[in-house]
């Protein structure tokens, strides 16, 4: 530990354990180790034994600079989106987007948009045609894809760009289109209150974990956690060890009464994460019950958490069913096991309610970012 933070490191807590293997079995050790710099405080949760996932080969990922390090986030609550004005370039390809869904196409009707954009006139040089067919490969909507080209071309049509400069004309117009929210500011008016909701298995528990010791192991905010998971074996559990290891309050709540309860009891808080259970977006059953238990919190941010390795289609489907109950951003996890990142714009053009989060890996507290739309599209579009 004091290799890697130095001198001044002094070691909070470690435990020992074994890493889960198939069916419990193969497991293998593993060391967790809480550490604290006298200043300046981090955490690690290091598994020995275990090949460390490389941050370098992912330089896109590596969102270290204090803008985006969750350890300078405690000040100033997350701006509404709704402040930000779009800028004019972002509406047009929005508009032409919308002009061809009224067109009458499905928005999950990937074969048929994929022969609108081939039979579509392609008047554009071929670097944007290149771009083109590059977004809609990652999972771009195609109709999107093409509206992005063409409004580019619209605006450079006259000038003349190398290819890497049109390449920039594309990620300049892609990052005014989306929106995320810069990390949560504490003003002591009041926590912030938020839930995670989302399909099962994208990855809340964890993220929120992240988030947790972010917030109050970095950060320094007053944290507690709630959670409504009492339906999956093992899920309070799984929230219990991660706010034991930070040091937070956890409350388990099973009703509407108790959940606004805790919230007025927790009502000098900073931060009050709620982790739910995950929900198929099939069953709008236990969908709506999930809905109405969050319902009497008044002022509730609802981050949808899905996982980036999900299926087009699917994402649509679970983006339209979630918005039955309502949410206000969006987080996308398990960056770190795809390669094409056009479903994060598609997830966006879909829901079109900011990104706040980003998570990369398994490892808590390190494998979350603030969202950063340039950081996503040069995921998207590669850095070059
Ligand atoms: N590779 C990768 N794995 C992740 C990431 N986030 C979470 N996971 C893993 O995904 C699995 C499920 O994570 P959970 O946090 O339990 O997911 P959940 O959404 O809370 O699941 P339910 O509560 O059962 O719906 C765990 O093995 C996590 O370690 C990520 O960003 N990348
Ligand atoms: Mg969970």
């Amino acid at each position: 530990m004091r290799d890697e933070f130095g001198p001044d490191a002094v070691i909070l807590d470690t435990r020992l354990g074994r890493r889960r293997g198939f069916l419990g079995l193969f497991g293998r050790r593993m060391v967790e180790v809480i550490a604290a710099l006298e200043n300046e405080s981090t955490t690690a949760i290091d598994n020995r034994g275990n090949q460390p996932r490389e941050s370098s080969g992912r330089s896109d990922l590596a969102l270290e600079t204090p803008r985006n390090s969750l350890a300078s986030s405690s000040t100033g609550r997350q701006i509404e989106a709704a402040e930000e004005t779009e800028s004019k370039p972002a509406q047009m390809v929005w508009q032409m987007y919308q002009e061809t869904l009224l067109a009458g196409r499905q928005i999950s009707d990937v074969n048929s948009s994929q022969a609108a954009a081939s039979t579509y006139e392609s008047a554009y040089p071929v670097e944007l045609q290149e771009i083109e067919r590059r977004l809609a490969d990652g999972d771009v909507d195609p109709r999107l894809a093409m509206a992005i080209v063409q409004s580019v071309w619209k605006d450079v049509h006259d000038l003349e760009l190398a290819p890497e400069a049109i390449t920039a004309k594309v990620k300049e117009r892609i990052a005014a289109m989306l929106r995320c929210v810069p990390p949560w500011e504490f003003d002591g008016s009041g926590p912030v209150v938020v839930a995670l909701i989302g399909p099962t298995g994208v990855g809340k528990t964890t993220t929120l974990a992240k988030i947790a010791a972010n917030y109050s192991l970095i950060a320094r905010a007053d944290v507690a956690l709630i959670t409504l998971d009492t339906y999956r074996v093992g899920a309070v559990e799984q929230l219990r060890t991660y706010s034991e290891i930070i040091g937070i309050p956890l409350k388990i709540v099973e009703t509407c009464e108790d959940i606004k309860q805790v919230v007025e009891d927790w009502s000098r808080k900073d931060l009050i994460l709620i982790d739910t259970a995950g929900t198929s977006q099939r069953d709008t059953e236990r969908l709506q019950e999930m809905g109405k238990a969050l319902e009497p919190i008044a002022d509730l941010e609802r981050h949808l958490v899905f996982s980036a390795t999900t299926r087009y289609r699917d994402l649509v489907d679970i983006i339209r069913r979630f918005d039955s109950i309502g949410f206000d951003r969006l987080i996308a996890t398990k960056l770190d096991e795809t390669n094409t990142y056009g479903l994060l714009l598609t997830a966006f053009a879909v829901a079109r309610r900011p990104y706040s989060f980003l998570a990369d890996g398994q490892k808590v507290p390190e494998c979350i970012h603030v969202a950063e739309a340039m950081q996503i599209t040069n995921l998207i579009l590669g850095d070059a």
